[in-house]
């Protein structure tokens, strides 16, 4: 059992063997110019401060043997899986399927699309492609950690109150005990990623925990079968 005494909202035991990282969207879409994320108007580049950290959360779950899942937001190039109301929305300066610096935005199989190549997924880890915010939606994710029984889950990734905080909150229906890594995730708006960790963790863990990478990677190297 891995063991996080200063987790909060209080300590957070997980079981190296049954806990999955899931890194949530670290696409080029979502962090670099040109992509989804500047073309709602975002500022892009303050994302990319969450790099080095998510890079050592990545080493520390593979050094630990961990599950390790990233999830792409992206739709087929036909968009039979992007819903109107998710396309029409507001006045992007591209919109999903429209052709921008890094190909058709937020399309599966486009350079915008991948993750970016700090992060990028090793051989045998999956990767769920997927069309909503939260990647158990319409994807066979459920399926994928049932099947490796996994009970715990650390988030990584982007943005911290929609794709990610998404995610954490369908897990937490689906009975995962589910810990956000502070440092390892950001919002293109600070006060939204203050928020959202407040708000996980407030009621005794209403969603779950949050913890540093540090603190997770302590308690992996220092796991007891
Ligand atoms: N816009 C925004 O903050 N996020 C998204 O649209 N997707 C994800 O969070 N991945």
């Amino acid at each position: 059992m891995a063991h996080i005494a200063a987790a909060l909202p209080f300590a957070f035991d997980f079981p190296p063997a049954h806990t999955a990282l899931i890194v949530i969207d670290m696409q080029r879409d979502f962090l670099e110019p040109g992509g989804f994320g500047a073309a709602l108007g975002n500022d892009v580049t303050r994302l990319q401060a969450i790099v080095p950290a998510t890079q050592a959360l990545l080493a520390a779950a593979r050094a630990a043997g961990l599950l390790v899942v990233h999830t792409r937001e992206d739709h087929a190039p036909d968009l039979s899986d992007c819903p109107p109301a998710k396309r029409n929305r507001g006045a992007p300066s591209l919109r999903i399927g429209d052709v921008g610096p890094m190909g058709r935005i937020l399309v599966r199989g486009e350079p915008g699309a991948e993750i970016i190549p700090d992060l990028a997924p090793l051989a045998g880890e999956i990767v769920i492609d997927k069309p909503g915010k939260g990647a158990f939606y319409a994807t066979p994710l459920g399926e994928i950690l049932a099947a490796r029984g996994i009970t715990h889950l650390l988030f990584a990734g982007v943005t911290t109150e929609v794709c990610v905080q998404t995610t954490m909150r369908e897990a937490n229906d689906r009975g995962y005990d589910c810990l956000l890594v502070e440092d390892a995730t950001d919002s293109y708006f600070a006060e939204f990623k203050t928020a959202t960790i407040a708000m996980i963790r407030a009621q005794g863990g209403i969603v779950g925990w949050t913890a540093t990478t540090a603190q997770v990677a302590a308690a992996l190297s220092s796991a007891v079968a």
